[in-house]
């Protein structure tokens, strides 16, 4: 092994050695083997030095040079009270009536979990995530919450960036003590894509509350109340507060819309009200609220149930900063916003913005805008690190009004059917989405029901098939897997159910379900699923571990291993995790609470016979060699 590292180090190769260069040359001693987390994460450093990492491949890279992500501090000490004070004094039912009777418009800053999802396809990493929290906490003590967790980000931080969804919540949590966080639940649906025994989803929940999740936003993806029951039950056992949503979709002006009318949100919001809900939420998650319907249902909705109501919608067409003024103008009582450089195109209006506008009025939020701007600062120098992950569209889209697309879903289907060289008929993609929508009813597209609908858009596209010929019982067509869970009713049902004819053709003589899915689901056996993990891993698993596995059993597991493989690389700066440690660069990365490693990169060997190249490393001072396979 000492040869070896003589021969194969930087110095040596360039024929730049001297007679001191054994003596000199710490790192050509270093050969142990010890796993330790140092080790491990040096190895995961040395092999994505030398292969890339596989989520970036191929894509732009950051801009060179680019400034390092600064959080910023307002103040010292602890940060002031706020929301997550005023709800422990007050518990969630008196909390929601606060809201309500509060003439602030109230603010949710959603950067940390829609605002990226939208836009960068949910990978921004906990790192770049949690450095924020504190700045949140002493700079804008009175926002309403963090949208910091759930939706999409509980499955992106397992499966593509090789990191733990609780310890992102358990970050947050610690840098911002002052705040409500707040996440998304897709009902019965959880954080995953398929429903879920009762005792699944309401274990989750009660994990999340006592992990420091303080509101809930509870949706179905198809607005179906008798599947968001479960959940609502669950948080409201907490303590938390349990925000129910409403997904809007269509257009409650449009008269041939009918199906979603005035009277259908104003029915759903009450039966909300009386299942248990704090707060109602209205869930414009396409961005398909214009400011007219806007002032009408939010009218409506106040005048029609007591609940305070929380609006969030997505600026893909790009007008809805106006949506939410016309929304605020009509009562609403909280509104969710992107930090400004994380804000509009298929994320959230921009934060700043709504602020600035309405400073000085009757509804002014008491948001600081010198903390917003230094904020939204901090957070367009950690978005240019993502540049791998930036959608191609520069401009709002009115054609959201046709394909009704959910901000998250926009880009990524953009993607996919690029993935198909479909790239250049996306018109076709987006007409054949809304023809979908209305031959299985005119129905909710969120996830689930709008990957659904994704999917049966890009097979028709693919195979040239048309409405017509799907809809014919004499052409064969193959229909995703995905089509068959919906129309089999897996996911949730729609009022009056979907369209006779096509799912009996979808369903090939099958029998759809009768009743909720989760209801016919036995439920898990806790004990039982722990000892297959406890099997699985190879030691005894967590309670938030048990959570994750039961969400998504092959992704965690999947995880586990490659977090055993390379240690704990959530803590390393994100340009270092997607590119790895530049030859003379050096980084320190806290590991554990007062366990810093300080780790410089020396230089890169030449592969050997085996395919094998050494990467030389200096840690804490001490010379380390790893040795990777190029999988080039
Ligand atoms: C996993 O194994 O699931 C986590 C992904 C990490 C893969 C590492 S990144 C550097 C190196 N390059 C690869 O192609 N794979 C590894
Ligand atoms: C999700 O379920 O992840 C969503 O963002 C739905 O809008
Ligand atoms: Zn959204």
């Amino acid at each position: 092994a000492f040869l070896e590292n003589v021969v194969e180090h930087p110095i040596f190769l360039r024929g730049e050695t001297t007679t001191r260069f054994i003596d000199e040359t710490q790192e050509l001693f270093a050969f142990e083997k010890r796993q330790d987390r140092a080790t491990r994460l040096l190895t995961y450093i040395a092999d994505v030095s030398v292969n890339g990492h596989p989520e970036v491949k191929g894509r732009a890279r950051p801009k060179e040079g680019a400034p390092r992500p600064l959080a910023p501090l307002f103040g010292e000490g602890e940060p002031p009270a706020g929301s997550r004070q005023l709800l422990q004094q007050l518990g969630p039912r008196k909390f929601g009536e606060w809201m309500r009777a509060e003439q602030r418009v109230l603010v949710t800053d959603t950067t940390m979990r829609d605002a990226h999802q939208s836009l960068l396809a949910t990978r921004v990493r906990t790192a770049d995530i949690a450095a924020a929290a504190g700045s949140y906490a002493s700079g804008l003590p009175n926002l309403l919450s963090l949208e910091c967790w759930g939706g999409a980000t509980f499955d992106v931080a397992m499966r593509f960036l090789t990191e733990d969804p609780w310890e992102r919540l358990a970050k947050i949590r610690e840098g911002a003590p002052n705040l409500l966080l707040q996440c998304l639940v897709r009902g019965s649906n959880g954080v995953g894509y398929a429903n879920y025994p009762d005792n699944v989803v309401a274990a989750f929940v009660k994990q999340a509350a006592k992990e420091g999740m303080d509101l809930f936003r509870v949706f179905d993806c198809l607005n179906w109340i008798e599947n968001m029951r479960v959940t609502i039950d669950a948080v409201n056992e907490t303590g938390a507060i349990c925000e129910a949503a409403i997904c809007y979709t269509g257009d409650v002006l449009d008269p041939s819309r009918a199906k979603y009318d005035l009277k259908y949100y104003v029915d759903l919001a009450k039966e909300l009200e009386r299942a248990g809900a704090h707060v109602l939420c209205l869930k414009d998650m396409a961005g398909l609220l214009k400011p007219a319907a806007a002032s009408v249902l939010i009218k409506a909705l106040r005048e029609e149930v007591g609940l305070p109501l929380h609006l969030h919608t997505h600026d893909t067409s790009g007008i809805s900063g106006a949506t939410l003024i016309a929304a605020i103008d009509a009562g609403v009582d909280a509104i969710d916003a992107a930090m400004d450089s994380f804000s509009g195109m298929t994320s959230q209006p921009c934060l700043g913005s709504v602020v600035a506008a309405l400073k000085g009025g009757p509804r002014d939020s008491g948001l600081d805008m010198d903390a917003i701007r230094k904020i939204s600062l901090y957070w367009e120098a950690a978005r240019a690190q993502y540049a791998a992950f930036e959608s191609n569209l520069l401009a709002p889209a009115s054609e959201v009004y046709l394909h009704e697309m959910p901000g998250g879903q926009f880009t990524n289907l953009k993607e996919q059917a690029r993935s198909l060289g479909l790239e250049t008929r996306w018109n076709e993609v987006a007409t054949t989405y809304r023809e979908v929508n209305d031959m299985f009813g005119d129905i909710v597209k969120v996830t689930p029901t709008s990957k659904v609908v994704g999917d049966m858009a890009l097979v028709m596209v693919s195979a040239g098939l048309s409405r017509e010929e799907v809809e014919d019982p004499r052409v064969e067509v193959s229909f995703p897997e995905s089509v068959v869970q919906l129309m089999k009713g897996e996911l949730s049902m729609p009022p009056g159910g979907f369209p006779e004819k096509i799912q009996k053709k979808i369903l090939k003589g099958e029998e759809p379900l009768r009743e909720r899915a989760g209801a016919l689901m036995p439920p898990a056996d806790f004990g039982a699923v722990r000892a297959e993990l406890e099997e699985k891993i190879g030691r005894l698993p967590s309670d938030t571990e048990l959570a994750s596995f039961l969400m998504y059993p092959k992704v965690f597991v999947d995880y586990v291993a490659a977090e055993k493989k390379y240690g704990p690389v959530s803590t390393l700066p994100t340009p270092i995790f997607f590119y790895g440690l530049p030859v003379g660069e050096e980084i320190s990365v806290e590991i554990e609470r007062g366990k810093t490693l300080v780790i410089r990169c020396l230089g890169v060997g030449e592969t050997d016979e085996e395919g094998q190249v050494k990467v030389f490393f200096e840690l804490n001072g001490q010379p380390r060699v790893i040795k990777v396979p190029n999988r080039h």
